[in-house]
């Protein structure tokens, strides 16, 4: 059983915007477009969320740091491709209170340009790398695409980036390895279905010899790109100068690789599992994992509230996130519906029969079952976190492969798009077929699927019809 996605499904764009201002995520009226507020609640889940990836990050030994938010236009412009892409983006800083600056500074879109040149003054030998470092903050993207809460912004605020340095190329290609495997652990913990393609040279990351994408896709049938690892090889090396003495004796330009997240983890999170009373955040980032509604009764009210006291402290004291809801004026109805509209994965009230029987009864935000337990059993509340857990995993992979159409026609793939669906097909490999695809059907080619991809071998190209190479996915993105 599930509470009803209506509006979810057919209304989504609304019921996004809605949830997030009514669930206390962020405040949408800051008066910069493209810029928000985060409310504390929203603020709560984005702690967890960072505090995911970081405890996935330093597993792998990476280390944090901080750089400045400001790049002066001479690092900027260096490298030629990456300013290409990123000059119509930029937000520059002109002045310094009246006086007009000596060397412009930029609002760093990302931060290559800042990390390399210190990278240039940190790496002298082989024995240097790898080096893996990353950040969590803000940069600025001056978006020309319409812009959205979590999902367009033009302060990206939780830009998780990592920048790393290789001795060799092969350990740079084992490194986009170990990124892949990071993004596919930090997702699958937060129980969001992904594809991995690479991405076509034309659309991968300015400066980089080849990009990976992350995409899930969202209840409207559009992709969200949610993740991308590049190799830049030696393109930003030669650039900044960053070499190293190699085993021989030798000078040689270190091979690097930089990878990414942003805050659409946290809109992926609220859009793949809510229904049309709010969020259901999965139990690991879910700041009160638990909340318990006293119901009250007559005589019993302070004893009622005690027990409800007690039994969040054991709660707490087992690992689980608790709070008690003891507010006077507002009617359990009322507190039931905004712990809903807020996701709370376990509800848990505490009524006079409760009382007299010692059970507490447990209701899942999920499924919205309600099963009374003993109050000395409260580690099956884990049980139940395990059970909301792979059932909203199951839902959301559910929900992705029935937006998945195979398809061997080109007429079939435009229609399909229409109809809202994620293409999958064969392509021959040629940039101008693939222009052409996208031309066609009118939606964007995503690249080579990477994994659970379909062997292309005697297939036809979905275009051209000559000799396919690759199994690609086609869809309309944000
Ligand atoms: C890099 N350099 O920058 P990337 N709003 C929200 N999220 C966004 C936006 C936006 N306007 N633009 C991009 N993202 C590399 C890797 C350091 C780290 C998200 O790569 O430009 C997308 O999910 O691909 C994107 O995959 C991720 O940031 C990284 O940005």
């Amino acid at each position: 059983m599930h509470a009803k996605r209506e509006k979810w499904a057919n209304n989504f764009s609304e019921w996004f915007n809605e949830v997030i201002e009514t669930a206390g995520i962020l405040d949408v009226r800051y008066p910069v477009k493209g810029l928000y507020v985060w409310l504390p609640y929203g603020f709560k889940i984005r702690r967890l969320v960072t505090e995911l990836i970081r405890e996935i990050l330093y597993r792998y030994d990476h280390e944090e740091v901080l750089f400045p938010i400001l790049i002066p236009e001479t690092e900027f412009a260096k490298e030629a491709q990456h300013i290409k892409g990123f000059e119509d983006q930029v937000y520059w800083v002109t002045h310094g209170g009246l006086d007009e600056l000596n060397v412009k500074l930029v609002l760093r879109p990302t931060s290559e340009t800042a990390f390399y040149p210190m990278f240039a003054l940190w790496i002298r030998s082989h024995a240097d790398m790898p080096l893996k470092i990353f950040q969590i903050g803000s940069v600025f993207r001056y978006e020309t695409k319409h812009t959205r809460p979590l999902i367009r912004l033009r302060e990206i605020t939780t830009f998780k980036e990592a920048h790393t340095a290789h001795a060799s190329y092969e350990d740079a290609e084992r490194q986009v390895k170990e990124a892949i495997a990071i993004y596919k652990e930090f997702f699958d913990r937060l129980a969001i279905p992904y594809s991995i393609c690479r991405r076509p040279d034309w659309d991968k990351f300015p400066g980089a010899e080849y990009t990976v994408a992350f995409d899930t896709i969202f209840p409207d049938g559009r992709t969200l790109q949610i993740a991308t690892v590049h190799n830049l090889a030696q393109n930003f090396s030669k650039t900044f100068e960053i070499t190293f003495e190699n085993i021989k004796g030798e000078q040689e330009y270190a091979y690097q690789t930089c990878y990414g997240i942003s805050d659409r983890v946290i809109a992926s999170l609220i859009a793949l599992h809510g229904d049309d009373r709010g969020l259901i955040l999965v139990p690991e980032v879910s700041p009160i994992q638990v909340v318990i509604v006293p119901i009250w009764y007559k005589d019993k009210k302070e004893e009622i509230t005690e027990r409800c006291f007690e039994i969040k402290e054991k709660l707490e004291k087992i690992g689980i996130r608790a709070h008690v809801d003891d507010r006077e004026k507002i009617r359990p109805g009322a507190k039931f519906y905004e712990w809903e509209l807020k996701g709370i994965p376990v509800r848990i009230e505490i009524g006079p029969k409760d009382f007299e029987e010692n059970t507490i009864t447990v209701c899942r935000r999920d499924t919205l079952e309600k099963i009374r337990i003993n109050a000395d059993e409260l580690e099956k509340i884990k049980d139940i976190f395990a059970e909301i857990y792979k059932n909203l995993k199951n839902r959301a992979h559910e929900e992705f492969n029935k937006r998945i159409s195979f398809v061997d026609d080109i007429e079939e793939a435009k229609k399909c798009i229409k109809e809202k669906k994620v293409v999958r097909a064969f392509w021959c490999g040629e940039e101008e077929c693939g222009k052409e695809i996208e031309d066609k059907v009118e939606a964007s080619l995503l690249g080579i699927l990477l994994e659970g991809s379909r062997s292309a071998e005697g297939m036809k190209c979905v275009n051209c019809k000559k000799e396919a190479k690759y199994e690609i996915q086609i869809a309309r993105t944000y």
